[in-house]
């Protein structure tokens, strides 16, 4: 009894939080989220901290906007925060006099914002409960904030971004997502110079559609390129027609729209939920790599001409099946062919070995140390490097599987 009483008292508590976050301009909701964990869950330090755009730094960001950039910064690689994030889970250390400092994940469904540090001085036990509420909470009124405020976007950011990587960043979904069938994240390089390639999702109750994009040079008409190729075909989508006549609608906008040598290379693919057959059509692009029982192998899929060469060009639609428990790899070029000036490229053995050896890992995670590797291999990443990483996490016993 005393425990559901607890809950109920719990959950009045973060009403208050909801209404206070309802109420406050967006920018300030750092500041209501630290008042209320020291007024109400008894905290006597409380810190926001963002991942930047690169996942390699967990940025400070204090409810002050002066302070903003004068906070202690964790690393992703190492220390409690650093684990919180890479793990997802929440991670307790003990300081002196019985204190306790709390990581939690401030994540949104698995899109992973930061980290919400919490110091208690270790008097009271701590409500794990309450504060892993207050954390998802946070999450999710900061992604809505992104639509009214530059702010925690700003703070994200070591430097200025390319006018290019801003159209690219703009045009991304929700870097990564999960249902019971299926778990994805993406993940581009360079970040704050990307331009070029691009990677798109939409989910709805019968279909996953996927596809990544590859735009020829780089820059601002690379950019541009890529914005009406992934638009045109959500266009198509979004009125109900499949990839092929999708992929069929950017084609004759981008031979419309930039004639001459200017095309972008792609994959689609349409997943039903919740049985895995794929539909897939592949516009000039490197093949997916599919890891199933431990092996690596590319999904053969028969290229057709890129988007943007030819008017008219047609578009096949193929077809595989995913298993429970296969992972599936989306990539551009520039993750394979990444080099230093005159060094070997990274290559297909190194991406194949990291699926088998990071098979453990989460996609939101594994995308993340693929791309570390890709940009530790070649020092300063030339040219755009993407990964999509998709699994297949139907439960083997779901009637007709
Ligand atoms: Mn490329």
């Amino acid at each position: 009894m005393a425990e559901a009483g607890e809950r109920r008292s719990g959950r009045a508590v973060l009403g208050e939080l909801v209404e206070q976050f309802d109420r406050v301009p967006p920018y300030d909701i750092v500041v209501v989220c630290q008042q209320w964990l020291r007024d109400r869950a008894g905290a006597r330090r409380s810190e926001l901290l963002l991942v930047d755009y690169d996942q390699t730094v967990l940025e400070p960001a204090h409810g002050d906007e002066a302070a903003s950039r004068t906070g202690h910064r964790h690393l992703v690689g190492e220390g409690a925060a650093g684990t919180a994030y890479r793990e997802q889970r929440v991670v307790q250390e003990l300081g002196p006099r019985r204190s306790v400092t709390v990581f939690l994940p401030v994540t949104m469904r698995t899109e992973r914002l930061g980290i919400l540090l919490v110091e208690f001085d270790g008097s009271e036990p701590v409500d794990s409960a309450l504060l892993t509420d207050a954390a998802r909470l946070l999450a999710l009124v900061l992604v809505g904030a992104r639509r009214y405020t530059d702010r925690f976007e700003v703070l994200r950011r070591n430097k200025d971004l390319e006018l290019a990587a801003e159209i690219q960043w703009e045009l991304l979904p929700v870097l990564a997502y999960e249902l019971p069938e299926f778990s994805i994240a993406g993940e581009l390089q360079p970040t704050y110079d990307i331009g070029g390639d691009t990677f798109d999702y939409a989910v709805s109750a019968t279909r996953l559609t996927v596809s990544i994009t590859d735009a020829v040079g780089r820059g601002l008409r690379a950019a541009l390129l890529a914005s009406l190729a992934v638009t045109a075909m959500r266009n198509t989508r979004r009125s109900g027609r499949a990839i092929g006549a999708q992929a069929a609608n950017a084609n004759s906008h981008l031979v419309e729209q930039f004639p001459g040598p200017h095309f972008v290379t792609g994959l689609l693919l349409e997943i039903d939920l919740p049985g895995g057959s794929v539909r897939a059509l592949n516009a000039g692009h490197p093949p997916p790599l599919l890891l199933r029982d431990g092996a690596v192998a590319p999904v053969p899929l028969t290229p057709d001409l890129p988007l943007g060469l030819a008017d008219g060009a047609v578009y096949r639609e193929q077809h595989f099946q995913l298993r429970s428990g296969d992972r599936l790899l989306l990539l551009t070029d520039g993750i394979t062919e990444a080099h230093c000036r005159g060094g070997p490229e990274f290559g297909d053995e190194n991406v194949s070995d990291l699926l088998r050896s990071l098979a453990h890992l989460h996609p939101t995670e594994f995308v993340r140390r693929l791309s570390r590797a890709v940009v530790d291999h070649c020092g300063d990443i030339t040219d755009d490097a993407t990964a999509v990483c998709l699994d297949w996490t139907r439960p083997r016993d779901s009637p007709g599987s």
